[in-house]
């Protein structure tokens, strides 16, 4: 198979005819890494809120068709709460930070190809420095998209499942890039599951009230939220500290949970046992490492008998609508 030597990468170079299509892939090797939609080109130029949305959820979190569903609906639920979202990913080996609706459709519909990657941090640099060989489509990971967003310049992310450290932490020293991620990158999250350190983490409830930190299918942990937000006011109060806190050398960003919609929670002795028993299969079949989340999320699933998806929709959606509102008090309040 045809190669592209190293060296030719940083020059104009236009393959033979006669291997063009073989060993390249439509993407113009001249493309720019890195597109924002026109949308969201806009809503930045107009200081409209908008809402960072990572990928990762749809091409390695969800089956297909369901993930497809969940990606437009996300969307759609941002824009009736008044913000502008921006979904984050690879298309053709290119970052992108705002999608069309067929795109969003194309990727979601790619998930399961071995030529769609789980992308955090440590891989964009191959998906997208390998694009004028192949394709890629990736999800980006809440790692991933962060990072990308920030770039952008966009201030508030929502999304459903961090990832964590898993359960037998040091054996496997398995510890997602999410977390590194949120200690050094000042984008505010709303999320559910959680362990981490070093970002300031708040719940949203009542002042006063015993907060616990959310769990993900279920609202509340065993763990004491560390502070309480009231509402988004609060959060965007806080994410406002980025501006504040850059001119201090601070780059860490914010997480704010946001616990299930009641309706939509499954009680912690059934899911409990659903996620151990997933755990325990993934560890007998040796899934570790970027497959362990998807290949867990997928047990739940089938132990559950598909209960978990409606439960993890639902709270993708609050986040989502919280996210915006966060957004827009953002908008309201920053200088
Ligand atoms: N948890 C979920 N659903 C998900 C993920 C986590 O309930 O889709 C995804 C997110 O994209 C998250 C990533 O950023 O898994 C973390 O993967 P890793 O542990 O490989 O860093
Ligand atoms: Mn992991």
């Amino acid at each position: 198979r045809y190669r592209l030597p190293r060296h030719a990468l940083r020059i104009p170079y236009t393959p033979p005819t006669s291997c063009r299509h073989r060993t390249y892939s439509n993407t113009s090797r001249l493309n720019k890494p890195i597109q924002i939609s026109e949308a969201v080109r806009e809503a930045l130029v107009s200081k409209t809120p908008i809402v960072a949305l990572e990928t990762a959820i749809y091409t390695h979190g969800f089956p297909y068709p369901d993930n497809v569903g969940l990606a437009v609906k996300v969307e759609a639920a941002i824009r009736e709460s008044g913000a502008v979202p921006a979904t984050i990913g690879i298309l053709d080996g290119i970052a992108r930070v705002g999608f069309s609706q067929p795109e969003l459709e194309r990727l979601a519909s790619t998930a399961g190809q071995n030529t769609t990657i789980k992308v955090s941090r440590r891989d964009l640099p191959f998906v997208v420095g390998m694009r004028h060989i192949t394709a890629y489509n990736g999800g980006t990971t809440i790692a991933g998209t962060m990072l990308l967003a920030h770039m952008a310049g966009i201030k508030v992310f929502a999304t459903g499942g961090l990832g964590g450290v898993h359960r037998g932490y040091p054996n496997p020293m398995d510890v997602s890039a999410d977390l590194m991620e949120l200690g050094r990158t000042n984008v505010a999250n709303t999320f559910e599951v959680l362990e981490t350190q070093g970002v300031f983490v708040g719940t949203f409830g009542k002042a006063g009230a015993k907060v616990m930190l959310p769990a993900f299918y279920n609202r509340e942990s065993n763990i004491i939220s560390p502070n309480i937000l009231e509402s988004p006011r609060d959060a965007a109060g806080l994410t406002t500290i980025p501006d504040a806190s850059h001119t201090m050398g601070l780059t860490s960003g914010q997480l704010f949970c946001n616990p299930i919609p009641e309706e939509f929670e499954i009680p912690a002795k059934d899911i409990n046992k659903a996620i151990s028993e997933a755990v325990e299969k993934a560890r007998n079949k040796g899934v570790f490492g970027k497959d362990q989340t998807p290949y867990i999320l997928n047990e739940i699933k089938e132990i559950t008998k598909g209960a978990s998806l409606p439960a993890n929709i639902a709270l993708v959606l609050s986040n989502a609508r919280m996210g915006a509102q966060v957004a827009r008090e953002l908008v309201f309040t920053s200088p």
